[in-house]
């Protein structure tokens, strides 16, 4: 006969199928998405602040022809997630004007401050290695919008991990005084990049449920242990070191052991008191204030569109 809803749900994600928009879902289930999707989302648009501030000081037009590049990449990251969480019934506004009224998160690391032009190679190579870690698991989210944005969106932000390292490998090899910008942009860099995470397992509220819903595939400490072990070997051939005392191999583990990581400081930046929270929603805020007479005017031309057609 005729199975309920919830265990055909049930059912097609133990078999490791998509469930796609129309499938009925737990109410749960859907708000779990649009609160990881919405933060994912926001994260992209808000991290367009951090590396655009170096844009008008790119150091030759060859590295602020491809910044420009990066930084509009993320724009349309930003959207492919909107869109996508707009297939779960939130719309692109809703989510804008929760982000705004400080009622939905963005990614902890885009609080802190982007000091030298070696952090825009910190960043591509830190924060967007760490994002693909994070997000090639997503490739395989039970829910199928969200998996098919991430395919696209993994394969533009290895490109930008590229272009990350090969800034630094080329500060690195430069002049004294270059390799020393680019070892303390890592220095700052590197510690934050492991709380892109998320909180350890013992204080993960949403990964077992996420899990079992194959949202995520493996846990904060697990991804957090294979950025580590990833990012070793690469500081290497960099010709950089790692701010931690207590990185080593571990034979028995066969992975990297590493420093405790400070989180309080991740607290304190979730709480809104990092470095750059306050500057990065005020920046959010204007830029949307300042962008509604271009969406009036799409809105307009759509209209007269739509009448033209009618
Ligand atoms: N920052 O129970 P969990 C990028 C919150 S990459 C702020 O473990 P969950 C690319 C969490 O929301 C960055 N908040 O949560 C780029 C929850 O809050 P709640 C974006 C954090 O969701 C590069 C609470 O802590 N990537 O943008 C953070 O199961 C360069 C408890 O945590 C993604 O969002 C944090 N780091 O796991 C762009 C990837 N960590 O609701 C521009 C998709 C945790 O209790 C330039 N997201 N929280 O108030 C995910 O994979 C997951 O959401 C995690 C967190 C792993 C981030």
């Amino acid at each position: 006969g005729a199975s309920a809803p919830a265990e055909v749900f049930e059912a097609a994600v133990a078999a490791d199928e998509r469930i796609e928009p129309r499938d009925w879902m737990p109410d749960a289930y859907r708000a779990t998405l649009v609160r990881q999707m919405a933060q994912h989302a926001h994260s992209e648009i808000i991290g367009m602040q951090p590396e655009a501030n170096w844009i008008t000081r790119a150091p030759s037009l060859r590295r602020k022809a491809i910044l420009m590049a990066k930084v509009q990449d993320e724009a349309g990251h930003g959207l492919y997630l909107y869109s996508a969480a707009e297939t779960l019934g939130t719309s692109r506004e809703e989510l804008l004007d929760k982000l705004h009224a400080g009622r939905q998160r963005y990614s902890s690391i885009f609080n802190y401050p982007t000091l030298t032009w070696a952090d825009v190679g910190a960043i591509g190579w830190l924060v967007d290695g760490a994002a693909i870690t994070n997000q090639v698991p997503l490739c395989r989210c039970s829910y199928g919008p969200y998996a098919r944005a991430m395919v696209r969106i993994c394969k533009e932000e290895s490109f930008h991990q590229r272009q990350g390292y090969e800034l630094l490998l080329a500060l690195s090899r430069g002049t004294e005084a270059q390799h020393a910008m680019a070892q303390d942009a890592v220095d700052r860099w590197w510690w934050p990049s492991l709380m892109m995470f998320g909180p350890p397992d013992s204080e993960s509220s949403h990964s077992d449920q996420s899990m079992a819903w194959k949202i995520k595939r493996h846990s904060n400490d697990e991804l957090r242990q294979r950025f580590v072990d990833i990012c070793v070997p690469q500081a290497e051939s960099l010709g950089l070191t790692l701010p931690d005392p207590d990185l080593r191999w571990n034979e028995q583990r066969g992975h990297y052991d590493f420093g405790p990581i400070d989180w309080d400081e991740f607290r304190e930046v979730l709480r809104g008191n990092g470095p750059c929270n306050e500057e990065r929603i005020s920046q959010r805020r204007r830029a949307h204030e300042e962008g509604a007479w271009v969406r009036e005017a799409a809105a307009a031309y759509a209209a007269k569109h739509r009448e033209a057609d009618a």
